[in-house]
């Protein structure tokens, strides 16, 4: 009862245009065959501009390059179409090989901010699969031209799952980040992170504080970062979040929710324990099998929260709910006791609490 997941995928990559695909011309293509290819359509930001929803997709190529790619349309759970063309990112950081993840932030400022993974080559280490993340930054007004600004410049190796928060804190931008040691491994990265920052255009982090830290036997005792920049709320920030553990078939990514204060947004005043939302079904598989992933939702004015998810790392969902029922679910749902005899205690709890209500 906390949200209705929609049964069919929102977009796939069997929705790409065919003329991204096929050379058309017979002389040049006499066999009409596949030309270019794409692998996945996955992890979107997501916005509502001017009465439509757009979802600025992650593309991933059939040669492993991820891309954005702007989607459009007027219901917010299905008929998204491709605009003609991907995204055209200015090319300022040669060293960058692979772009992903946009978050999309209407700012207060004015402008639509995009923060997005940076990937380059590690060229300190001569594995060749050592990769370095860094967060990527561009602003744009209607999602057509996009200016982009300096890559963020942070004190810890690698910075991946970078958000803007849509507000100014005491006069200042303010992100979520997740410092990692590792471009897989968050090492000591402690868990979500929160800095303020003095200039976007030259975007520095002077001073990190984890906000949402990692625990051992968690839904999160691996990995978590920040989802869409969180939504205000009458009673808190809500924030929309992905934790990851291992396990014999790999590591399981599933979403979670948390509270801020609005006072003050580095202090939790909720999470419940667990998780929110976990793949199920045809979810399950993919690419990267076992992994929900969300960087997008919308709070529509009535008030109906649409919640974009990709599904293993292949393709696009969505589910809905409301603030109300989200932030419901955020102030009375237990929060984690860390140990199974605390699981049972709240369990025994809620039966003994039913036993009046339940008629025999
Ligand atoms: O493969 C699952 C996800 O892995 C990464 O997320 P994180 O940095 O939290 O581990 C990202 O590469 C993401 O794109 C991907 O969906």
């Amino acid at each position: 009862g906390i949200f209705d997941r929609y049964q069919n995928p929102v977009l796939t990559r069997e929705h790409l245009p065919p003329f991204w695909m096929y050379d058309a011309d017979p002389g040049t293509n006499p066999y009409m065959m596949q030309r270019l290819g794409v692998n996945a359509a996955l992890n979107s930001g997501a916005i509502k501009l001017n009465g439509k929803y757009y979802l600025v997709v992650r593309v991933e190529g059939m040669d492993r390059k991820s891309f954005f790619t702007v989607t459009e349309s007027s219901s917010p759970t299905e008929g998204f179409r491709f605009w003609d063309h991907p995204v055209v990112l200015p090319d300022t950081q040669p060293e960058e090989t692979n772009v992903y993840d946009m978050r999309l932030t209407q700012h207060e400022g004015g402008w639509i901010y995009g923060v997005f993974c940076s990937e380059s080559k590690d060229k300190e280490n001569p594995d060749l699969s050592a990769a370095t993340a860094q967060a990527g930054i561009v602003r744009t007004r209607d999602l057509v031209t996009w200016e982009r600004l300096p890559n963020l410049i942070s004190k810890s190796p690698q910075q991946r799952n970078v958000v803007l928060h849509p507000e100014f804190v005491n006069g200042k931008y303010a992100l979520y980040t997740r410092p990692q040691d590792g471009f897989i491994d968050a090492g000591n990265g402690e868990g979500i992170g929160w800095a303020l920052i003095d200039d976007i255009c030259h975007a520095e982090i002077k001073e990190e504080k984890i906000i949402n830290k990692r625990f051992y036997h968690t839904i999160k005792e691996v990995k978590n970062g920040e989802g869409p920049h969180p939504i205000k709320t009458p009673q808190g920030w809500l924030h929309l979040a992905h934790g990851v553990r291992g396990c014999a078939a790999g590591l399981r990514y599933v979403l979670y929710l948390y509270m801020t204060s609005l006072e003050d947004p580095t202090q939790i005043i909720a999470e419940p324990a667990g998780y929110f939302m976990a793949p199920i079904g045809e979810e399950r598989i993919g690419d990267v099998s076992n992994v929900l992933f969300s960087n997008g939702w919308i709070a529509d004015e009535d008030g109906t929260v649409f919640i974009y998810y990709a599904s293993s790392d292949t393709r696009m969902h969505v589910a809905t709910s409301t603030v109300s029922q989200l932030v419901d679910y955020c102030l009375h749902t237990p929060t984690d006791g860390f140990r199974s005899i605390e699981s049972v205690e709240r369990i025994i709890t809620m039966v003994n609490h039913n036993k009046q209500y339940l008629k025999q």
